[in-house]
């Protein structure tokens, strides 16, 4: 990045490189669609006055060369593809309207195989041990008999949602918005199975393991680890069932374990083992700069190895717009939009949404529901009316119940690209 440029020197240098820089780089506007709302913006932007001198518009900027791939798998809806060894998909903000998530529309995020579904689910059986008094092996059967099962509605995000808006790219699944889903869960609370084992004095920090291998055949898929508070939070569960059904198995069936609000790798998927442990964990996924990201801030591109960085946890506040597409062209005259989506912001609530459709020069305050539970992601509705006819962008943004809002442009840039957060746009074309 040449950094000694102005961003006024670069839009007018590069405008694309520097709307990239400013607004991230992915989007869903096909060729065609693109070439009508190019000839449309030519034509009227009612709130030109207000846009930020030399801003590259939402459809131009995140039209990209071919747009995204799609993949639809069994049992799936039409997920965006991000790859397919190993297989991740990620949900459109549009098909994340529902208050469950259902299962055809969650997300798939896979670092390994996914393993071959068990003859008889019931006997899986799961271990806990480590800094425990009395290591405990339980089957699936005897753990819904011998512990209380709780059901919450509980949001599990990837740790790289966003990524796609960093500048420079970095490495990595390039989700957007979309690696986050809010299903209804049903389990036992790990806490309840750790004081089963009783926590010798030592124990300050969980091991994960799952079934699956990693593709190189060579260990785990992934194994993460976290401190023993969360682990003993209420709403950290050994879950079995997800919407009233036992969980898919692209999803982790027989069972799983649901850590919601910190990065999603935590959830480990067909788990079979939970290790206590003195300190932090060392599995696959663990050190370095994975799931870590800088405590004082790095220049952006820049290589480093993680050793000063911090372990994500709480993740930060975010909002998805979910009835109106990206491109959406709708009838002349059309003078409101209802709009509706979804915001969360890891362990914390959402305290606004505002949405602002005159480049970010007033912005309107979204009615915002409680949550169903504590870690479930809330509903904001809201109208905002327009002007006339033409070009226009929703741009919308939450702010969590510590006042941080979702910031202009990704921040806190980190090598393998955690924590993107930034003001999404929606180009909307009217007439
Ligand atoms: N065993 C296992 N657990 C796993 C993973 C994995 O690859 N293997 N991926 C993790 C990651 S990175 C995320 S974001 C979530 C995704 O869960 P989902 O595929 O059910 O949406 O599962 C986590 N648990
Ligand atoms: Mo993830």
């Amino acid at each position: 990045m040449r950094r000694e440029r102005s961003i006024q020197e670069l839009y007018r240098d590069d405008p694309e490189r520097a709307d990239a820089l400013a607004w991230g780089r992915r989007g869903a506007l096909k060729g065609g669609a693109l070439a009508a709302m190019g000839a449309a913006l030519g034509a009227a932007i009612p709130f030109a006055g207000s846009m930020p001198r030399g801003l590259l518009p939402a459809a131009l900027a995140q039209g990209g060369a071919q747009g995204p791939q799609y993949i639809e798998l069994p049992g799936k809806a039409r997920l965006i593809l991000q790859g397919e060894r190993p297989l991740n998909a990620e949900t459109p903000e549009t098909l994340l309207d529902d208050e469950v998530t259902p299962a055809e529309k969650m997300f798939v995020r896979n670092n390994g195989s996914v393993p071959d579904p068990v003859p008889e689910p019931r006997a899986w059986k799961i271990r806990i041990d480590g800094e425990v008094n009395a290591p405990l092996e339980i089957t699936l059967g005897d753990l819904e008999s011998r512990f209380e099962v709780v059901t919450r509605r509980l949001q599990m995000e990837c740790g790289g949602n966003g990524r796609a808006f960093f500048v420079p790219q970095t490495r990595g699944n390039q989700w957007g918005n979309g690696a986050i889903s809010c299903a209804e869960w049903t389990g036992v609370r790990l806490r309840d199975l750790l004081q089963a084992a009783g926590l010798k004095p030592g124990a300050k920090f969980t091991g994960h393991h799952g079934a699956d291998r990693h593709l190189s055949g060579d260990g785990p898929a992934i194994s993460r680890g976290m401190r023993i508070e969360k682990a003993m939070e209420e709403d950290t569960l050994v879950a079995f069932r997800m919407n009233g059904a036992p969980i898919p198995q692209i999803h982790g069936a027989p069972v799983r374990l649901i850590v919601p609000g910190w990065p999603g790798s935590l959830s480990q998927k067909w788990f079979t083992r939970l290790e206590v442990l003195d300190k932090p964990h060392t599995g696959r996924g663990m050190g370095g700069t994975s799931y870590r990201i800088p405590v004082v801030p790095i220049v952006p591109g820049s290589r480093n190895d993680g050793a000063d960085f911090a372990d994500m946890e709480s993740m930060p506040v975010r909002s998805v717009l979910t009835n109106l597409a990206h491109g959406t062209r709708l009838p002349a005259g059309t003078r409101a939009l209802d709009l509706r989506g979804h915001a969360w912001a890891g362990d914390k609530e959402i305290s606004a949404v505002h949405v602002s459709v005159d480049y970010g020069a007033t912005w309107q305050a979204m009615e915002v529901k409680a949550p169903a539970n504590r870690h479930a992601w809330q509903r904001w509705t809201g109208r905002v009316s327009l002007p006339s006819d033409g070009y226009f962008e929703v741009w919308y943004r939450a702010t969590d119940s510590d006042g941080r809002m979702q910031p202009h442009v990704a921040g806190n840039w980190n090598p393998q690209g955690y924590g993107a957060n930034p003001v999404s746009r929606v180009a909307i074309l009217v007439g």
